[in-house]
């Protein structure tokens, strides 16, 4: 079949709208209508050339939700009509890591995944003849995908596509890392760094747990509003103190915070969300994706000391269990999604979102199909 697509032809590049093939779902595999995505900061890293695993010409796109419409041989879990959210961290539930109940990262595809493939090392895309490559085993930036059954977690028929998508990466991810990852408890003080579509849901995670102080760290001064409106109770702007900001976020948080997070993807902001924790038993929490190349430092005495470094990857979350559980949450107005989306657009228009992010007006964006 034929199907509409935005296209990374080269790093750095503008996507480009074209008419693609796309094969049938072959066994354990599944045909799914896209009815909506998000952009996530990670597709423009990849697009910028930033990815290790960033392979041209590729379809971009994470954060979907849609419609299944075709089901290969063998698929058992999900039906035609099913509405699924793709998910880029799978959930076999037979691999070693799904087994070892330590750990969301599934193993099963990540191999082939990683290579801009399905698991049967070939692509299902492909343009005037030549293939092109998946993307987080998701390509939501086509109407059309295919996924295996595996990475597909099925949803409630009433979570409008709009809101849906967002909990296919930057909802769970903020969320999770704070429930799954963290596991902050009531009274606990958090620092977030970097208030955009992951952050703002650290943020709201944080105040669903109960925490005490939630400060929330930007260089762009219009993020503090946003902060406040998900449950922020203190802003510091980097570029407006004097002096040192880890000085100032441990004497303003009492000697250090319980809990960090990372939600920008710089590695002096990775060390400095370190260096902010509480002597003893603060936790770090790593969400930010580095550019190909970065390395995080500290003084091995930040450790000795018993600050602790962690990272999570879709916020500890085991999709097909957990996401529906998500959209729940959503449905039932324990989390807010809507405010959160400032921009909702048309495929052709796609690369406005990527401008719209790097100048820090949007907090999410949404093609809707
Ligand atoms: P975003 O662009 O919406 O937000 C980034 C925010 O960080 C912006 O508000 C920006 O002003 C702020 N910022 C930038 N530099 C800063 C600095 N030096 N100090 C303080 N604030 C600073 O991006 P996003 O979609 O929220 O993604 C955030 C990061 O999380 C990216 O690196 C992305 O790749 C990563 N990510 C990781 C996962 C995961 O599973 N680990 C999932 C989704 C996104
Ligand atoms: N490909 C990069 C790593 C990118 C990365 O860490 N991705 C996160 C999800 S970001 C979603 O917006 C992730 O899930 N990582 C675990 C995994 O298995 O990819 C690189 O550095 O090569
Ligand atoms: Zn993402």
């Amino acid at each position: 079949m034929k199907t509409r697509a935005a296209v990374a032809f080269e790093a750095k590049k503008p996507l480009e709208i074209v008419e693609l093939d796309l094969e049938g779902p072959k066994t354990g595999e599944v045909l799914v209508e896209i009815k909506a995505t998000g952009i996530c900061h990670t597709d423009a890293y990849t697009l910028d050339g930033l990815d290790s695993e960033g392979i041209f010409p590729s379809i971009l796109g994470h954060e979907g939700a849609g419609i299944v419409r075709e089901i290969g041989a063998g698929v058992t879990s999900v039906a035609v009509g099913d509405h699924v959210i793709p998910l880029y961290t799978p959930e076999c539930r037979q691999c070693k890591s799904c087994l070892s109940r330590k750990t969301n990262l599934c193993t099963a595809i990540r191999a082939t995944q990683g290579k801009g493939l399905m698991p049967d090392g070939t692509s299902r895309f492909s343009y005037k003849g030549k293939p092109v490559a998946h993307y987080m085993g998701c390509s939501t930036f086509s109407n059309f995908t295919v996924l295996p059954e595996i990475a597909l977690a099925k949803i409630r028929k009433d979570a409008p596509f709009e809101s849906a998508c967002y909990i296919g990466c930057g909802v769970t991810t903020g969320v999770g890392a704070v429930t799954n990852t963290a596991k902050v408890e009531p009274g606990a003080n958090v620092i977030v760094f970097g208030l955009g579509g992951i952050g703002l849901n650290v943020i709201q995670g944080a105040k669903l747990v109960g925490a005490n102080m939630i400060v929330g760290v930007d260089i762009n001064p219009a993020r503090e509003e946003w902060g406040k409106k998900f449950g922020m109770t203190h802003f510091v702007n980097p570029k407006s103190i004097t002096g040192d900001i880890v000085a100032h976020l441990v004497e303003l948080t009492g000697g250090g915070a319980d809990y960090t997070f990372d939600c920008t993807g710089n590695t002096t902001v990775m060390r400095q969300a370190l260096e902010s924790c509480h002597r003893g038993w603060g936790e770090s929490i790593i969400i930010g994706v580095a550019e190909a190349g970065k390395e995080i430092a500290t003084r091995p005495f930040q450790l000795v000391t018993g600050r602790v470094w962690k990272g999570t990857a879709f916020g500890g979350a085991r999709g097909r269990t957990d996401v529906p559980k998500i959209v729940d949450w959503y449905m039932d107005k324990k989390i807010q999604i809507d405010p959160m989306i400032t921009h909702k657009l048309p495929l052709e228009r796609i690369n406005e979102a990527f401008d719209l992010m790097h100048k820090g007006e949007s907090i999410r964006s949404v093609v809707v199909y």
